[in-house]
């Protein structure tokens, strides 16, 4: 096992591996940017390095720095969270090479995953179902016409680099497709500095649920079951839950079936997601795959009780695993609070919280490195806490997490609160009827004192 891992991240999930490493009995590292000085992560390592000043580029994505950090201190291995350089081919391989071991899949394994139409490629020869579409990379505007004429419009205009729906066009028909390639085009350039292009049929109205799976060195790959993330605001995940009320037993065991042979295909080890665009037919498709450790990670461990950060840290030391699959015991939903403004459009509302009281009691559990007088920096998301509710039915949960929002006080800045609220009050979803359109409907409700 190792003797010291340090963390290079920030926030609620550098405290939430602190925890993990403490009951493990593993010495742990901060790295922090002189914005987060004060923060909780810092206090609750056995050690912190200064990394730089709170600009990521020049913090906790500035590579050099941190394995500076792994070097004064002598830290066997890195967990790099979620975000920053968690997916980093570049950074996995120098952990690689410098002897250090990066708590994840090897940089190779990242690889295959990284560039979309490749992972496509690797799924068709693993049997892994996925949407129908161009093979490779699209040439010309008269190729993707006449693919698309093939498949049938509507289809989707996608980058090869693409993430968070960037550089990603919804086509309806024949003389949309020069406007939506050229405009696709460059924004994948801008963002990702890639322009490759491929186009698929456009799924209508799909739900968003995913696996969460794990492997170990030796090749044994498990499931962990499914988390529904369909409550998403432009690419931005707000509640996740699990069981996905969508989800029936014959599904979960295809979709984690398919999770597994997607893991094993690429040798998978460490914890990791498939993605999965889910129709009205209960049809699913592979849609990508993360190689880290969510935000929506307690989901899970709420309903099949078992901590992946540990299983993440077990397996990254060459612990074997028996392969054998998991499935809910209990139901959790996850809402996110962030420090946003809903009246205003979902702007972020950095500032100092001046008062802060948590929910508590039976089955709720908050993920958050906030405290009463934090202030939370521009430079970095806005997530500020993760409310995590767990109860034998989807109702009791739901009425845990309303009871739970009733009694969360954060003053000094705005939070999405007030949208949990209304969206537990929300018919659609109370009776699990939502998909990924959900928010474009979604009415905010109005404005209120308190
Ligand atoms: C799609 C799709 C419909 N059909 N692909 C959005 C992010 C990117 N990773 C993939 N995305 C989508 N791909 C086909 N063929 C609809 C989406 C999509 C979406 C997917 C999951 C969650 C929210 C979404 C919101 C809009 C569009």
């Amino acid at each position: 096992m190792f003797n010291k891992i340090l963390i290079a991240n920030r926030g609620e999930i550098a405290l939430r591996i602190i925890r993990t490493c403490r009951e493990m009995g593993i010495k742990t590292v901060s790295v922090y940017s002189t914005a987060d000085k004060d923060s909780l992560h810092v206090r609750f390592a056995d050690e912190s390095v200064c990394i730089g000043p709170p600009s990521s580029t020049e913090s906790y994505l500035n590579i050099p720095r941190i394995m500076a950090a792994v070097e004064i201190t002598n830290a066997d291995a890195i967990h790099p969270g979620y975000g920053f350089l968690a997916e980093n081919i570049e950074f996995a391989k120098i952990c690689e090479q410098y002897g250090v071991k990066f708590i994840g899949p090897t940089s190779k394994q990242m690889a295959k995953m990284g560039d979309k139409i490749s992972a496509k490629a690797t799924m068709i020869k693993a049997g892994v179902p996925v949407v129908p579409g161009s093979e490779g990379l699209l040439k010309s505007v008269k190729q993707g016409k006449k693919l698309a004429k093939e498949i049938g419009y509507p289809v989707i205009l996608k980058a090869t680099a693409g993430g968070g729906g960037k550089g990603m066009r919804i086509i309806w028909k024949d003389d949309e497709f020069q406007h939506a390639w050229d405009s696709a085009r460059q924004e994948s350039k801008a963002a990702f500095g890639n322009d490759g292009m491929y186009i698929e049929k456009f799924v209508e109205d799909p739900r968003h649920i995913e696996i969460q799976i794990l492997g170990d060195q030796y090749g044994n790959v498990c499931h962990l079951s499914e988390r529904d993330c369909s409550i998403q605001r432009r690419h931005q995940k707000l509640v996740e839950e699990s069981p996905s009320p969508f989800m029936t037993d014959e599904l979960r065991k295809k979709m984690g079936a398919a999770a597994k042979a997607a893991a094993k295909s690429i040798n998978y080890e460490g914890a990791g997601t498939v993605e999965f665009l889910v129709d009205k037919h209960r049809n699913f498709y592979f849609m990508e795959m993360n190689t880290r450790i969510q935000v929506e990670h307690p989901v899970t461990e709420e309903v099949i009780d078992y901590d992946l950060i540990k299983e993440q840290i077990k397996a990254a030391a060459g612990i074997p695993i028996s392969g054998e699959d998991y499935f809910p015991q209990m139901h959790a939903i996850e809402c996110r609070i962030n420090a946003e403004d809903i009246y205003n459009d979902f702007r972020p509302s950095p500032g100092t919280i001046q008062f802060l009281h948590l929910p508590k009691g039976h089955g709720i559990r908050v993920d958050t490195a906030a405290y009463s007088g934090y202030t939370i920096s521009p430079y970095y998301d806005s997530m500020i806490a993760k409310l995590i509710c767990r109860a034998r039915t989807r109702e009791e949960c739901i009425q845990k997490l309303q009871r739970a929002l009733d009694e969360f006080f954060i003053e000094g800045i705005h939070t999405t609160i007030p949208f949990h609220k209304a969206l537990l009050k929300n018919e659609d979803f109370r009776s699990g009827n939502f998909n990924t359109g959900f928010m474009d409907t979604f009415e905010m409700p109005k404005k209120t004192l308190t």
